[in-house]
């Protein structure tokens, strides 16, 4: 079933271009299914959630997502299922588990330099971590490394200087009451854990611009709090962190009735980039429980120094208050554009009834646009695998230039399956014009597939093996001595001699 897909205006998508109107339409492409046969159909009986993205940082249209794959939903064994697209998304290819039988859960994937890709998993027992890599794009993975780790684990990257960050909950922890680690070989090995006071649980993190480390979790259910480092880009250095603790507006969502044995989602941090003063804002994201009887709301703090102070709590889903908005979920563009999606339950005779809403902002975080539906209504409560009541803790938003790449969870086959939704125009090239405009320009699309050629050669979409930026099937075809072309092959295929 294909969820269908509406179209509303809303603020600043285009907010690059110069010359953009204030108001522009948000396009959202149908979302596909990942976790699918070679032919592309449902695999009946299965379930899939938590799913994790990571975009190839020399070729946009080249990406990975992992999952938890339960290959049998009634089953609690779940392995890491692993997918790649090579073009930006729109078809997936599902490759099975990374560790076949073996059990891996809370899968995280972070994109490393040269095409690389990281990929990190929680150990049976819930006390470990390890980390797979992968030096194809995602083709294949070496073996795994142990990354210490434990519970709630989470992965960053900071491909300019070769490091690869962990985080967990100290409470499930490898080693003591630790909670962090650094690896600074890119992933071949890590260092000894280190740990974090107060200790953060149920988090996220990031890196920021100038390779600061902040880490978003609890210290209880109703402190939120940001962890940040400035000398985890110091290889002589041991890291360290700074806490500051804050009031989102609400407690920590779990248990809620959408997902009555999950989380209600994850503390995001994000920080911003390009604007400036302040140059890198930091961003603290999360469904909470307000006060008063809204069971579940979009919360966001900012901070424009560094951590040292916060703004009041912000409400993200202004149009959207009844019921429970959760799986809240925060990316930040290169232009400092924040991308929000949430799963909306409106109606509490009925909570499994969801769908996914996005919203952005272009003025950090102040004011929002209405929300645009992303995926068609759902029943979160349909397809649960054997160990718990919930369709996972997280789905995962990705920002780039002109919008955002969405990897979620959802049961139009009346069970979980694995989706990924393409929200604004696509910018393969991230030049910050749509591929369309692009090509309507003179960029080349030989195969009139509306990805320009030199995306889909970068991400390997497209053979150009002689290297000359054209792709071999666009290719004259080869002439026979005395110059006549041979009948029949002009584009789909050339004559190997
Ligand atoms: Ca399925
Ligand atoms: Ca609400
Ligand atoms: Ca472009
Ligand atoms: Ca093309």
């Amino acid at each position: 079933m294909n969820p269908t897909v509406r179209l509303v205006a809303l603020a600043g998508i285009h907010a690059l271009l110069a010359d953009a109107p204030t108001i522009a339409e948000v396009p959202v492409e149908p979302p596909v299914q990942i976790n699918v046969a070679p032919d592309g159909g449902n695999i009946a009986g299965d379930a899939a959630n938590e799913p994790t993205l990571a975009v190839d940082l020399d070729a946009s249209d080249r990406m990975v997502a992992a999952w938890r794959q339960f290959d049998d939903a009634s089953d609690p064994l779940r392995t890491a299922g692993w997918a790649t697209s090579s073009d930006g998304g729109r078809s997936w290819i599902f490759h099975g588990a990374v560790d076949p039988g073996v059990f891996s859960s809370d899968p995280v994937l972070a994109a490393g330099g040269e095409g690389g890709f990281h990929l990190l998993g929680l150990d049976e027992g819930f006390h470990s971590c390890r980390l797979h890599t992968s030096l194809d794009r995602g083709s294949s993975w070496a073996p795994a490394v142990p990354a210490r780790g434990g519970d709630k684990p989470w992965l960053a990257t900071d491909p300019a200087r070769g490091h690869v960050y962990v985080f967990w909950d100290s409470a499930y922890s490898c080693c003591g009451e630790t909670s962090f680690a650094r690896s600074i070989d890119g992933g071949a090995t890590f260092e000894n854990a280190v740990s974090i006071d107060p200790p953060l649980s149920l988090g996220t993190m990031t890196v920021g611009p100038d390779g600061e480390v902040l880490i978003a979790g609890i210290v209880d259910i109703i402190t939120f709090a940001v962890a940040r480092s400035d000398n985890a880009r110091d290889p002589a250095a041991e890291p360290t962190f700074t806490v500051a603790e804050l009031d989102l507006g609400g407690s920590f969502g779990f248990l809620e009735e959408p997902n009555p044995d999950g989380l209600a989602g994850m503390p995001w941090v994000a920080v911003g980039r390009s604007l400036g003063p302040p140059r890198a804002p930091v961003y603290l994201l999360a469904s909470v429980d307000p006060s008063g009887a809204d069971p579940l709301d979009v919360h966001l703090v900012r901070s424009d120094d560094g951590g040292a102070t916060w703004t009041p709590p912000i409400l993200v889903n202004a149009t959207a208050t009844d019921g429970w908005q959760w799986f809240g979920s925060l990316d930040v563009a290169p232009d400092g554009r924040l991308d929000v999606v949430w799963y909306d339950s409106p109606d509490e005779n009925d909570p499994g009834r969801t769908k996914v809403l996005y919203a952005s902002s272009n003025n950090r975080g102040e004011t929002w646009s209405e929300p645009t539906l992303v995926a068609s209504e759902f029943d979160s409560h349909l397809g649960w695998p054997d160990e718990r009541d919930r369709l996972g803790d997280y789905v995962h938003l990705r920002s780039d230039t002109l919008g955002a790449d969405l990897v979620f969870a959802a049961t139009y086959n009346g069970e979980q399956d694995i989706y990924f939704a393409r929200i604004g125009p696509r910018d393969c090239n991230r030049n910050g014009i749509p591929d369309p405009d692009d090509i309507l320009a003179g960029e080349p699309d030989c195969d009139r597939d509306g990805a320009p050629d030199t995306c889909e050669i970068a991400a390997s979409a497209e053979a150009d093996d002689n290297n000359d930026g054209i792709p071999d099937r666009c290719q004259p075809a080869p002439r026979r001595p005395g110059g006549r072309r041979i009948p029949g092959l002009s584009r789909a295929r050339t004559i190997t001699p």
